[in-house]
């Protein structure tokens, strides 16, 4: 006998005599058969999620309406949350795991010091001036930077600078929040110390850390806040060079003391796409959101195929199929991934 023969056979809801389902309703109780292969679909999860792009040249014109019709002060985060139309606006999931929005600051304005259960990220799509304040650290913001605010850390935004200033926050918020453990305080706006941020004195260079970070005694979980754009992308165009033509030109963003990822439920990576090879990165039980630092091209994410450019947002399910493309030059792309939740949890995947 094989046991897959008869599993689609399990019993239905409308099986049951109704005074039974209205008894165990009545208790808050529920028969599980019903539901079962919903819940554990065989061989693949099922998915809502739809490969989607958010173009930044639509996304824009709305954020800076925001900045004419919202006062930072109305607002605290001036955010447009970015929702995969497959979970619907109310659900404010880019994929399942991952929250992003684009969140604007105008000069002078700031968004005040508080403090979260969720970790964050920005990653800075357009403007200068801005900074971001994390425990004290004050990290300038330019275009393509990552800085970082984990749980539990003050972090306040302001700006310092002329014209708008534009960054994608990315957050493992539904996964807290479906944890009914989201939640903030508020403080008073930090007192920044006067010094450069970690990644421009401390760790300069992979491979080297403070001698004195060995220290067990003064070691901390999240050693470097800001990672800037320039050593990135200069270290992915030297990954290039020695990379095979059929290989990823791509950098992990992790934590330089214990070569960890650098938050706990997120990932981060940075790639090198190059100018019209297709790239068919492995499939992945992660979901992702990746997003376009420099360049164009197009992906074909199961079946689906979306262009994009500078600034676009780009929401990958799990599982995807994937094929990407650049094209007219090299294009520099940013992905935020959930792999790190998967691995905690027993389960992350490559196929
Ligand atoms: C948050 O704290 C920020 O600090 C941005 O800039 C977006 C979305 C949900 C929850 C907290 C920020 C956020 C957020």
């Amino acid at each position: 006998m094989n046991p897959a023969n008869h599993s689609d056979a399990l019993g239905r809801l409308e099986d049951l005599p109704a005074d039974y389902i209205a008894d165990m309703t009545a208790l808050s109780i529920a028969p599980l058969w019903p539901q079962l292969r919903g819940l554990l679909p065989r061989g693949k999860p099922a998915r809502a999620t739809q490969p989607f792009v958010w173009h930044y040249a639509e996304v824009r014109p709305q954020l800076m309406r925001a900045g004419e019709l919202t006062p930072i002060e109305k607002a605290e985060r001036r955010v447009l949350v970015l929702c995969n139309p497959g979970h619907g606006i109310e659900k404010l999931v880019a994929t399942p795991n991952i929250y992003v929005g684009m969140q604007l600051i105008l000069p002078g304005e700031v968004a005040p010091n508080h403090r979260h259960t969720p970790s964050a990220v920005r990653f800075v799509v357009e403007g200068e001036g801005g900074f971001t304040t994390v425990q004290g650290e004050k990290c300038p913001m330019h275009k393509g930077d990552l800085i970082l605010t984990p749980a539990g850390l003050w972090h306040e935004h302001g700006h310092e600078g002329k014209g708008p200033v534009v960054w994608l926050d990315a957050l493992d918020l539904p996964m807290v929040y479906s944890m009914e453990a989201s939640y903030a305080i508020e403080g008073p706006s930090q007192n920044a110390r006067a010094e450069l941020d970690a990644s421009q004195t401390k760790y300069r260079r992979a491979g080297l850390v403070p001698f004195e970070s060995l220290s067990l005694k003064t070691r901390t979980a999240y050693p470097q806040i800001r990672y800037p754009w320039v050593d990135v992308r200069e270290a992915l165009n030297a990954l290039d060079k020695g990379t095979p033509k059929d290989a990823a030109v791509q950098l992990a963003y992790v934590n330089p003391e214990t070569g960890a990822p650098c938050l706990p439920t997120l990932g981060f990576s940075a790639q090198l796409l190059r100018d019209g090879l297709d790239f068919s990165p492995r499939p992945r039980s992660a979901s992702s959101v990746m997003h376009v630092i420099e360049g164009r091209g197009e992906s074909e994410i199961d079946g689906v195929t979306l262009k994009w450019s500078e600034g676009d947002t780009v929401a990958i399910p799990t599982h995807a199929q994937i094929k990407h493309r650049a094209s007219n030059g090299n294009a520099y792309l940013f992905h935020v991934d959930d792999a790190p939740t998967q691995r905690a949890l027993g389960f992350y995947q490559e196929f």
